[in-house]
């Protein structure tokens, strides 16, 4: 029988994207018909009062099972998962986590005969062969980080689950995400938020990455859009499942410190590359996203500007109320 409405699992609800993708599903399906999930790290009190929270680990498939069953859930949207940065810190943590908790979940899914099931990749899965401008949906993949080849890998392992068992899951390679809500962490494109913070708190900021790193990166609003519109698409007009390109805009550090200079004349900005720039080096500059747009209607809203000038705002409200987090 088919629902009016999903009943969906949020995992990795606690982190940058399923802490502002949680509301949205919430907002959209009913706040008691989406249940946040996180592993260690506690809630919000908004995110904790406005719908049903639990703890999992995802690498422990009897904690999925255990949620999945006490709230008749039919979707999951998978989101838990090791970043690039910390990836290369801990590899083996990156692979337990992002391979054997996706496992779980698709086994957890195939059991229980889920309607949906949605699991980003990322730009990650691209490595130095992949062409770096406009990279195309079919291309080389070979990933330089344990992150990257766990997105890989993950894209296939899901693929399989279709082909082999029908069951549903769908995927896009995110960018690089800019949000407000919460700080990112682990990641490679963590600067592109940081920044602002440090910015509106310091009027300086000391970049991990050269000045001329070109990546693609994408508003949280046209994030939360292309999550929805993908996990809304009827079936049949999916020429693909797990690995969508997802594009919006490219930008350097250099590029981004012009644009928040605009609003913030006063920044200063010192660039000292660390360990993350080798990551970056391995990444596109920008990327051919024409399937997504094509089968499912995915088209962003934000540019550059737009972005920079809505981080600001939401942000230095935040400042001003003495709400601002430490990054
Ligand atoms: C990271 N923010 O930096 C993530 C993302 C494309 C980058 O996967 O690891």
């Amino acid at each position: 029988m088919q629902r009016s409405k999903p009943r969906i699992l949020v995992t990795g609800a606690v982190g940058q994207i399923g802490s502002e993708l949680t509301p949205a599903l919430r907002e959209r399906y009913g706040h008691n018909n989406v249940v946040a999930a996180g592993h260690k790290t506690k809630p919000s009190a908004a995110l904790r009062d406005s719908g049903p929270f639990e703890f999992i680990d995802v690498t422990q498939r009897e904690t999925i099972e255990a949620v999945v069953d006490k709230y008749d859930i039919d979707t999951i949207c998978h989101l838990a998962a090791i970043l690039s940065a910390v990836g290369e810190q801990h590899p083996q943590l990156a692979w337990n986590v992002n391979m054997n908790g996706l496992y779980n979940i698709l086994e957890v899914a195939r059991e229980r005969e889920l309607a949906r099931v949605f699991c980003p990749s990322s730009i990650a899965a691209f490595g130095p062969e992949t062409p770096r401008d406009n990279t195309p949906q079919e291309t080389v993949l070979l990933p330089r980080t344990m992150y990257g080849v766990t997105k890989v890998a993950g894209e296939l392992l899901c693929n399989y689950y279709f082909c082999r068992f029908g069951l549903d899951v769908r995927g896009v390679r995110y960018p690089g995400i800019i949000s407000s809500e919460t700080p990112p962490g682990g990641g490679t494109t963590d600067y592109a938020v940081e920044i602002f913070y440090e910015a509106i708190k310091y009027k300086r900021y000391n970049c991990f990455l050269k000045e001329d790193t070109v990546l693609p990166m994408m508003y949280m609003p046209d994030c939360i859009k292309a999550t929805i519109g993908l996990m809304e698409a009827d079936l049949s007009s999916l020429t693909r499942h797990a690995d969508y390109n997802l594009a919006a805009f490219s930008f350097s550090p250099s590029e981004l410190v012009a644009e928040i200079k605009e609003h913030i004349p006063d920044l200063a900005c010192s660039y000292n590359p660390d360990f993350r720039q080798q990551i970056a080096d391995s990444w596109p500059r920008s990327i051919d996203d024409s399937a997504a747009r094509r089968d499912w209607g995915w088209k962003p809203q934000y540019s550059l500007a737009a972005m920079v000038a809505d981080m600001l705002e939401k942000l230095g409200r935040k400042h001003a109320e003495g709400k601002l987090q430490s990054t």
